[in-house]
């Protein structure tokens, strides 16, 4: 295939202006030295974080421990080099991706032609789409549409619910990983008062309503129209099912494509060499990251930001699981029953060393039956805005907003079936609701369990964000030894 062609897809590795195919993987000139450097016997790297450094084209050389890791996890390899010619199958996957990319990016100029126009009469004001290009495929969209990219979204309140509202790369920076100690709840403010009372002109911390990564509720904004015709139920969907495609961590498409791509014999063997704690540490990153684009996902969501502070935060807290639950079904290959993760198809034998196989198979069964659902994206997207926006969660304040906002994610899911002559999965979907409830309550209990054993390895070593949204107090608080 000709370079140029190939040359419309970014870089895999940092998003940056692709020369080609390099070590199997399309890469920029740099990435490729990079690896090229990384394979020298002398070298070896390690991460002074958590080992979820963002990696683009402004931060790839600040960690060459994640720059690496990702360069293998997109599949760069120095046996490409050696084995030379592609395969057919690998050519046609190379095909039809530069194929979607010219596509999308034909797409995306005709949406941003139309969004000028839609704007100026959208009801939910949705977030200005990101994209000034096509975003790559299959790989985290940290990069195809970095988290950070809008930057009045991430500012945050980071002493309130840090990781829920900062991506780790800011916090990090900011040197506030941790509450203060004696701040039990997690929603108390610097000056020691609760933030769930805060003013309407000020944030919990006393910071400007834009400083906030999730939005307080905002009373200028408190009128809050609902869509009641149809175009404002189609204005709705849309803005949904976009919020959805711009964080979606992986493509259908591209997915559908590496199929094919099933751990092999001596990778799972290599799965089963981890301790458990090993095994447990690497699934929570895994998580953690899958949590993260459900995060961005629910800022994006049209009224969402209307949503008092609070509220977002118990929202994501009772609902994100449930969340990457539903989005896993997307990653699911019910042929093999194996899921992507890793870099890769995986069955339930992967996660043995987690030591909780009913969990597992339970997950791995919801995900079956959901994919026999053959739900497309779209409807993904909204069945997941419904899930999230749940008026029936623990702690809410202001119920009532949430249970409007609900009602109108009710009639777009009931829209778009309509609209799919599928009306009969309807009653289906929201079968799912307590079978994803009982799903999270085995997960906590599954952490409970391996915290007792392991109290040290969730404390120190799991990524903040999972441990603000799964954990209890004490993993998030400094020890006190
Ligand atoms: C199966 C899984 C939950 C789902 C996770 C998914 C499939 C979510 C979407 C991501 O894009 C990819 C992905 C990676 C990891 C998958 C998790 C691995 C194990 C976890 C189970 C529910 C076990 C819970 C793990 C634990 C106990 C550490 O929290």
């Amino acid at each position: 295939m000709m370079r140029a062609q190939i040359e419309v897809i970014p870089c895999k590795i940092c998003g940056d202006k692709s020369s080609g195919v390099h070590y199997g993987v399309i890469t920029c000139e740099g990435c490729k030295g990079f690896f090229r450097r990384s394979q020298q016997a002398s070298v070896s790297y390690s991460c002074s974080r958590q080992s979820n450094c963002p990696i683009d084209r402004s931060s790839r050389t600040r960690c060459q421990s994640c720059r690496l890791k990702k360069c293998v996890a997109q599949g760069m390899s120095r046996d490409a080099v050696k084995f030379g010619r592609m395969s057919k199958r690998q050519r046609d996957s190379l095909i039809a991706e530069v194929e979607r990319h010219r596509q999308r990016q034909q797409q995306q100029q005709r949406i941003q032609a139309n969004s000028m126009e839609a704007q100026t009469f959208s009801t939910y004001c949705p977030v200005k789409d990101p994209l000034d290009g096509s975003p790559p495929i299959l790989q985290p969209l940290a990069l195809a549409y970095p988290i950070h990219m809008d930057p009045e979204m991430q500012r945050c309140a980071p002493e309130v619910h840090p990781y829920l509202m900062c991506p780790p790369g800011e916090l990090q920076a900011s040197g506030l990983l941790y509450r203060r100690r004696g701040d039990r709840s997690g929603l108390t403010d610097s000056r020691g008062v609760d933030s769930r009372q805060s003013s309407p002109e000020q944030g919990p911390l006393g910071m400007s309503t834009t400083d906030m990564s999730l939005r307080p509720y905002d009373h200028e904004d408190a009128f809050c129209q609902y869509p009641t015709s149809l175009l404002h139920i189609e204005e709705l969907c849309a803005s949904i099912v976009r919020s959805h495609r711009e964080t979606s961590q992986f493509r259908v498409e591209e997915l559908q494509a590496l199929r094919w791509k099933v751990f092999t014999r001596e990778e799972i063997h290599m799965y089963h060499s981890k301790s458990v704690d090993e095994m447990w540490q690497l699934c929570a990153d895994r998580l953690s990251d899958a949590v993260q684009y459900v995060v961005e996902f629910a800022k994006r969501l049209p009224g969402f930001r209307q949503i008092r502070q609070n509220d977002q935060i118990n929202l994501l807290k009772s609902g994100s699981m449930e969340v990457v639950l539903v989005r896993m079904s997307r990653l699911f290959n019910t042929e093999n029953s194996t899921v992507f993760f890793d870099g890769k198809f995986a069955g339930t034998e992967v996660f043995k060393n987690l030591l909780c196989g009913d969990l597992i198979m339970a997950v791995f069964d919801f995900a079956d039956s959901m994919s026999a659902l053959r739900l497309t994206d779209p409807q993904v997207a909204i069945f997941s805005a419904l899930v999230l926006i749940n008026p029936d969660r623990p702690g809410l304040e202001d119920r009532g907003r949430v249970q409007r906002l609900r009602k109108d994610i009710e009639r777009a899911l009931s829209h778009i079936l309509h609209r799919d002559n599928q009306d009969t999965l309807l009653l289906r979907l929201y079968q799912k609701l307590p079978v994803l409830k009982a799903l999270c309550s085995l997960h906590i209990e599954k952490l409970h369990w391996f915290r007792q054993l392991y109290p040290l390895t969730v404390h120190t070593h799991f990524p903040p964000l999972y441990k603000e949204l799964f954990g209890s107090d004490s993993d998030t608080l400094p020890s006190s030894s």
